[in-house]
C-alpha cells in the first residue's frame, strides 16, 4: 500500500518539475536573488535531511513489521524499559533540531545583515497601507513615491545586479512585504522600520503580496517586482521625479 503509494507520487513530482534546475533547487528557482543563494542550500539540506531521516522511520517501521512476524502460537519474551533505546530516541531528534537550527539561524541572520551606507546603491522605502503598497524611491532628493491601490497594483522598480535596501514600515496595521521568488518575506510594522537588503539577479517581471491577513481587501494587496537593467532604472527614476 505505502510501497504503491510512493510509486504513483514520485513520477508525478518528477513530471511535474520539467527541467533539472527545478530538480535540484527542489521547487525553488535558482540565482534569482542574492537571498534565493542564501537559502536555497538549506532549503535543499532540510529536503535531503528529511528524505534520510524518511528512510530510516521506514527501515524501523518495515524490520519489525517483516523480521518478527509472528512465527508460531507461542509468545514472545516480553520486555520493557530499555534505557539505551530510550535515551537514543529522545537524543537524536534533539540533536536533527538542534543542526537545522543552527543552520536556519546562520542563513537568517546572512539575510538580514544591514550593511554599512556606502555599500548601498539604492533605498527604497516601502509603505503598507490598507490595503496597497506605497514605494517611496530615496535616489534622489525628491524622493519620488508610486502609491498602488487595490484596483491598480503598484510596481516596484528595482535595477539588475545592484544591492537595494528596503525600509519597510506601515501605515495602519500589520502587513507582510513577500516576493516569493526572491524567497523573501518581512513584516512591515506600524511605527516600526524594518530592514532588508538584496540583489535581484535576473531581469524579469515577479508577482509580490501582502501575506498577513492585514482586513477586508487584504487579498487585493498585490505589487509587480520589476527588474530592469540599471540605465533602464535610472531612466524610471527620473521619469518619476518629472512626473
Ligand atoms: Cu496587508
Amino acid at each position: 500500500m505505502l510501497g504503491a503509494t510512493l510509486l504513483s507520487i514520485v513520477p508525478v513530482a518528477l513530471l511535474s518539475s520539467c527541467s533539472t534546475e527545478n530538480i535540484s533547487g527542489m521547487g525553488f528557482p535558482k540565482n534569482v536573488s542574492s537571498v534565493n543563494d542564501i537559502s536555497l542550500p538549506l532549503w535543499q539540506g532540510a529536503w535531503i535531511t528529511a528524505g534520510i531521516v524518511g528512510v530510516l522511520t521506514a527501515i524501523l517501521i518495515m524490520w519489525p513489521a517483516f523480521r518478527h512476524r509472528r512465527k508460531g502460537d507461542e509468545v514472545p519474551k516480553q520486555t520493557q524499559y530499555n534505557v539505551p533505546v530510550e535515551i537514543a530516541y529522545t537524543l537524536i531528534p534533539f540533536l536533527i533540531v538542534a543542526v537545522l537550527f543552527y543552520f536556519t539561524a546562520v542563513k537568517e541572520s546572512a539575510i538580514t545583515k544591514v550593511s554599512a551606507s556606502d555599500e548601498i546603491s539604492h533605498v527604497i522605502d516601502v509603505n503598507g497601507i490598507q490595503w496597497s503598497w506605497q514605494f517611496t524611491y530615496q535616489d534622489s532628493p525628491l524622493s519620488p513615491t508610486v502609491t498602488g491601490t487595490p484596483a491598480k497594483p503598484p510596481v516596484l522598480v528595482i535595477p539588475k545586479g545592484e544591492r537595494v535596501r528596503f525600509n519597510l514600515t506601515a501605515s495602519d496595521v500589520v502587513h507582510g512585504f513577500w516576493i516569493p521568488a526572491f524567497m523573501i518575506q518581512m513584516q512591515t510594522l506600524p511605527g516600526v522600520e524594518n530592514h532588508l537588503e538584496f540583489t535581484a539577479n535576473k531581469i524579469g517581471s515577479y508577482p509580490g503580496r501582502c501575506n498577513i491577513l492585514c482586513g477586508r481587501d487584504h487579498s487585493k494587496m498585490l505589487f509587480t517586482v520589476k527588474v530592469v537593467s540599471p540605465s533602464a532604472y535610472q531612466k524610471y527614476i527620473s521619469n518619476l521625479k518629472a512626473a
